[in-house]
């Protein structure tokens, strides 16, 4: 077999991403192992299941059984806090930039309540010209808008700043999803009611028993916000809020109001508990900021990931996935030297605003130690910070919005796991 010269563009074997786009790998080894038929097809065996007819349609689809079973994880629950808890996405395992419905990440400050939408109602209230009450039915005759968009919880990836030992992609870093979201513009609903001039915010409260509130400044609530109502061309699933949530494109999770049941215009923030006592960043000299509400520029590569390991040295496909809630990824460099030297990788997926974008290229692993770092540029110009940069910026007190280069460190016995370097 003949071996292509594969390009090296960065430092502990990092190789030119073209070599994905039609230069090919084949010969490879690890990433292209397929065997080589006979010229006359003798060799090929027809299987099993290609010789009888197999079960017919189903009522709602599921995965093969061949397939890993993918799982949310979740983790600690508290007794004291029922219902309250999240599970993550399994980061890990998927490809391509949407995450199915039934592995979106959650995220629950008092469990899913079970809402007939027959019974639920949207209201619009305060500062506005007339008070409206929505029905379910109501709402899908309005037109509706569809946008591919991440949902980042700003809890993610917190346990690098404490410094966490160990821990796989779904565990450190699982509290982000992407679904494309289908539902009417707030705006729409907002000039139905007709905002008063004074109104500046809006109090956006759902219908679970935490009762969870979030301001939304009017600005934004005018601009790109959903009243979502399908999630992935189906009725958005009760863990992510049935029959209609808050979307808030690209800022932190939380303001995506779930189980949406009031919107209340005001002249000032409503300080509900989760903008007080909660999702605030605490400073190194204990002051804290409120409402900060993008999520930064930010990329993870999932494959190889934490607690993966290697079968040996040869020509692997590094993967990974990357996002921005200030607009569109526009590049996105991997390092397998932890840092020292970079290489563009080769974006897989169109570059949408504050939606995933999947990246990859392939890595010569020659069997020694490694680093491998994603580092993604977004379309506003801003570049994904280090871990030192963060906690220099940060102090040792934040919890929320981490958005740091992670570090995946690979031994000479192919064991990977979370480093910090
Ligand atoms: N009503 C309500 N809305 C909520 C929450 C909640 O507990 N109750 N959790 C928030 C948090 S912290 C996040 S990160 C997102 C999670 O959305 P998901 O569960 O659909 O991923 O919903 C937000 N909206
Ligand atoms: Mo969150």
């Amino acid at each position: 077999m003949t071996e292509k010269k594969l390009e090296q563009v960065a430092g502990n074997g990092l190789i030119n991403r073209r070599h994905l786009l039609g230069m090919g790998l084949t010969g490879m080894g690890a990433v292209a192992g397929s065997r080589v038929l006979a010229a006359d097809g003798s060799g090929f065996e027809i299987p099993q299941w290609s010789r009888q007819p197999g079960p017919g349609p189903s009522a709602y689809g599921a995965p093969s059984s061949h397939a890993i079973a993918l799982q949310r994880s979740s983790g600690f629950t508290n007794p004291l806090y029922p219902g309250g808890g999240a599970s993550r996405t399994p980061l890990q395992h998927l490809q391509g930039t949407i995450t199915p419905n039934s592995l979106h990440f959650e995220r629950h400050h008092a469990g899913i309540p079970d809402i007939d939408p027959a019974g639920h109602r949207l209201v619009i209230n305060g500062l506005v010209r007339q008070p409206l009450a929505f029905s379910y039915e109501d709402l899908l005759k309005y037109p509706m808008q569809s946008h591919v968009y991440f949902l980042e919880c700003s809890g993610n990836s917190g346990a690098l700043l404490r410094g966490a030992q160990g821990g796989d992609v779904q565990t450190l870093h699982g509290l982000v999803s992407c679904a494309e979201w289908t539902g009417i513009q707030l705006s729409t609903l907002l000039d139905e009611a007709g905002v008063s001039d004074e109104a500046r915010w809006v109090a956006a409260v759902g219908a679970d028993a935490a009762s969870m509130g979030r301001s939304l400044p009017l600005e934004k609530a005018m601009d790109d916000v959903l009243v979502a109502l399908f999630q992935n061309g189906e009725p958005v699933r009760p863990e992510q809020g049935y029959p209609m949530r808050l979307f808030c494109p690209g800022w932190e999770g939380n303001i995506s109001v779930k189980w949406l049941t009031q919107l209340k215009l005001t002249r000032a923030p409503a300080q509900f508990r989760d903008e007080t006592s909660k999702y605030t960043d605490t400073l190194g000299d204990r002051r804290s900021l409120q409402f900060t509400f993008p999520m930064d520029v930010k990329s993870l590569i999932t494959s190889p990931s934490g607690e993966m390991s290697l079968p040996g040295a040869g020509l692997y496909k590094l993967t990974g996935i990357a996002w921005s809630g200030a607009g569109s990824i526009a590049r996105v460099e991997v390092s397998a030297d932890g840092g020292r030297s970079w290489a563009d990788a080769l974006l897989e997926s169109e570059a949408r605003d504050k939606a995933l974008t999947r990246f990859s290229i392939p890595w010569q692993w020659d069997g020694g130690n490694a680093v491998l770092q994603s580092r993604a540029t977004d379309s506003a110009g801003s570049v994904q910070p280090t871990r030192d940069t963060v906690l220099t910026a940060r102090g040792t007190l934040a919890n929320y919005h981490n958005p740091c280069i992670q570090s995946w460190g690979v031994n000479s016995t192919g064991e990977v796991s979370n480093v910090y370097v």
